[in-house]
């Protein structure tokens, strides 16, 4: 069946994800970036992109945070080799908009937000758009670009940075197979 999914175009996939929720034919419309730590932290976590409706929906759990806000944001490379994650580059930004707040715009399509660490340094968030597309290599294609998750808060004025300062976590967005 994974074969047989994998192969399917993401549009099919999509409508027969909405048919049969949890069926092996959805496979075709996930991702998910595994986040490693960076800059020194102890930071690890795991994001789960899901697309069915026209929807991308996020999934975001991090461990080993220092407890309080971190910035996360979707970054334009999918490439989390330096020990800062500055290979990653910038925000995604397909639409050349100025940094801001997700859903005030303007705002890139990367500008997740901030996380909000527990006592204990663990972290969740879910968030539903239809500003992404998962796997169909359109600008809107969040596979292939990295999330990043930062030192600091997002103030969400700053251009072009939101000044989160480093980069505690990184994983490159990959299409589920
Ligand atoms: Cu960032």
């Amino acid at each position: 069946m994974r074969t047989t999914a994998k192969g399917l175009s993401m549009g099919l996939a999509a409508a027969l994800a909405v048919a049969v929720p949890g069926a092996a034919a959805a496979k075709g419309a996930k991702a998910e970036a595994v986040l490693e730590s960076k800059s020194g932290s102890s930071a690890t976590g795991k994001v789960t992109f899901a697309q069915h409706d026209g929807k991308v929906v996020m999934k975001v759990s991090v461990r080993g945070l220092t407890p309080g806000s971190h910035a996360i944001h979707i970054h334009e490379k999918g490439d989390c080799s330096a020990a800062d994650a500055s290979s990653a580059g910038g925000h995604w930004n397909p639409t050349s908009a100025a940094h801001g707040a997700w859903a005030h715009p303007p705002f890139h399509h990367g500008d997740i937000g901030n996380l909000v660490a527990s006592e204990s340094g663990k972290a969740k968030l879910t968030l539903e758009t239809d500003l992404w597309t998962l796997g169909d290599g359109k600008p809107t294609d969040v596979v292939g670009h990295a999330v990043v998750v930062h030192a600091n808060v997002d103030d969400f004025i700053t251009q072009p940075t939101g000044n989160a300062g480093g980069r505690v976590a990184c994983g490159v967005v990959q299409a589920d197979r």
